[in-house]
């Protein structure tokens, strides 16, 4: 009976039927972590028991869980228009909230493109990228650029453009992309916010690339803000400024990934505001909506919309979109979840939480196996020393103990993620430092 109860229910072929993503089907079936319920800061699991969320559920759960006024906006959207074609016919609240989120976007980022996920924002912004240059009469410019341990989701342009090899060596061919170096260096370990050094000379990498490919074949250049998935490797100091530098000399667009940077994670709306550089296209989805319905969402500037305007009119300036391109349901949800944000100022609120939990995760800094800690706002990474001939095992070790002691983390490699809701209390940081503390303690 216990069993059954924690397994919520499902029966072996239920739990066999669903293929799970970025998940050892097998290593989880064998021992199920359900869900069944969350609400503020909490999960409830299938056993009953209340996880403390770390991790915004995926980076994206912002506001924390259950929020009524999403849910209420959600449910009178569903009622009073279900769904509206998202070709050649729109329903007002899509251009709503454009012109919301254009109102918040850094620069003139004021054009919208509305996708599903981070993934498909990503190839959207890539297709835009190459097809802008096409429309400036350059159609060679068709490279793309990207940065090594870059996560740009899963879609070809994306794991081409991405960084994480294991993402995409079992696929076959993807595109033919160059990459950056990543900015981990050793000598800014345990750096508190942005690392001090190398900013300039690991953005100037961005010329061996110009110099091998040529600047005239070059479309795009795409990276995080801060990498995210890699487990939060900052941007050094005048890095991205430089790399602003560096593409605006050579014609070449550059492309902010603020999936997970995006909606107030370092403090400001946009990662391209808190570091003062301004990209030409920045792509957003998970806080968009607090993760409660799927939306992406592509800002381009003035320069690049007023580009493709050109032509005969009724033919589709761009020829590109999904079905659910700025569904109603998700643009309701969206319109509550900026309500939120800003009526409870949720990114001051990461600005004056950001320090409680700088101080937190670096207490942890001489505990057994931590050999960096870094943070911005309310993200942040403990690294840990991999053990011998088991990569990764013992981050996820401490990930799972932690789930079992009440606190939702994230491993990738031998990093532990911590991205909290917004709404986070200083005791809950606290119980989150402590609880690793205790566990990397007893771990070997
Ligand atoms: N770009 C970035 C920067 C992301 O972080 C995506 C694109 C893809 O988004 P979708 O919505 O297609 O999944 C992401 C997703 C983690 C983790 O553990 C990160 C993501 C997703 C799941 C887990 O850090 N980022």
């Amino acid at each position: 009976m216990a069993e059954l109860n924690s397994l919520a229910g499902l029966s072996p072929a239920e739990l066999e039927a669903h293929w799970m993503p970025f998940t050892g089907n097998r290593h989880f079936k064998s021992d199920p972590r359900l869900f069944v319920a969350a609400e503020g800061m909490h999960y409830t699991t299938a056993d009953g028991r209340s996880v403390l969320d770390a991790f915004s559920g995926l980076w994206c759960s912002n506001l924390g869980h259950g929020r009524k006024e999403i849910a209420d906006a959600v449910s009178s959207q569903l009622t009073g228009l279900d769904y509206s074609p998202a070709f050649q016919f729109g329903h007002p609240t899509a251009f709503k909230l454009a012109k919301r989120l254009a109102d918040m976007a850094p620069g003139d980022l004021n054009r919208v493109f509305f996708c599903n996920s981070g993934s498909e924002a990503a190839d959207t912004a890539l297709k835009i990228a190459r097809a802008y240059w096409r429309a400036k009469g350059r159609p060679e410019k068709i490279r793309l650029v990207g940065r090594a341990q870059g996560y740009h989701g899963v879609n070809f342009g994306g794991i081409s453009v991405g960084g994480m090899v294991g993402n995409r060596k079992t696929f076959g061919p993807a595109l033919d992309v160059d990459h950056l170096p990543h900015t981990l260096l050793p000598e800014n370990a345990f750096s508190r916010g942005l690392p001090e050094h190398g900013g300039e000379a690991m953005a100037n990498r961005l010329l061996d690339i110009i110099n091998l490919q040529g600047a005239e074949n070059i479309a795009a250049v795409m990276v995080e803000p801060f990498a995210g998935s890699a487990g939060v490797i900052l941007p050094p100091k005048g890095y991205l400024k430089k790399l602003r530098e560096l593409c605006s000399a050579h014609d070449i667009l550059l492309i902010f990934d603020e999936v997970i940077t995006g909606f107030g994670r370092t403090g400001s709306a946009f990662a391209a505001q808190e570091f003062e550089v301004q990209p030409d296209i920045i792509t957003t989805a998970k806080g968009i909506t607090n993760g409660a319905i799927p939306m992406g969402a592509v800002f381009a500037s003035e320069d690049i919309y007023a580009t493709f305007m050109q032509g005969p009119e009724h033919i589709p300036e761009l020829a590109h979109g999904y079905t659910y391109s700025a569904h109603p349901v998700a643009c309701a949800a969206a319109m509550a979840t900026l309500d939120i944000y800003e009526n409870e100022k949720l990114f001051d609120r990461v600005n004056e939480m950001a320090p409680y939990f700088e101080e937190a995760l670096h207490s942890l800094k001489g505990v057994a196996h931590v050999v960096d800690i870094r943070n911005y706002g309310l993200a942040g990474a403990i690294q840990l020393q991999p053990r011998d001939g088991e990569p990764g095992r013992r981050a996820m070790e401490v990930v799972l103990e932690a789930y079992r002691r009440g606190i939702l983390l994230r491993w990738t490699g031998d990093t532990i993620a911590v991205a909290p809701p917004f709404i986070i209390e200083r005791n809950q940081i606290t119980q989150i430092a402590e609880t690793l503390r205790d566990i990397l303690q007893d771990t070997q």
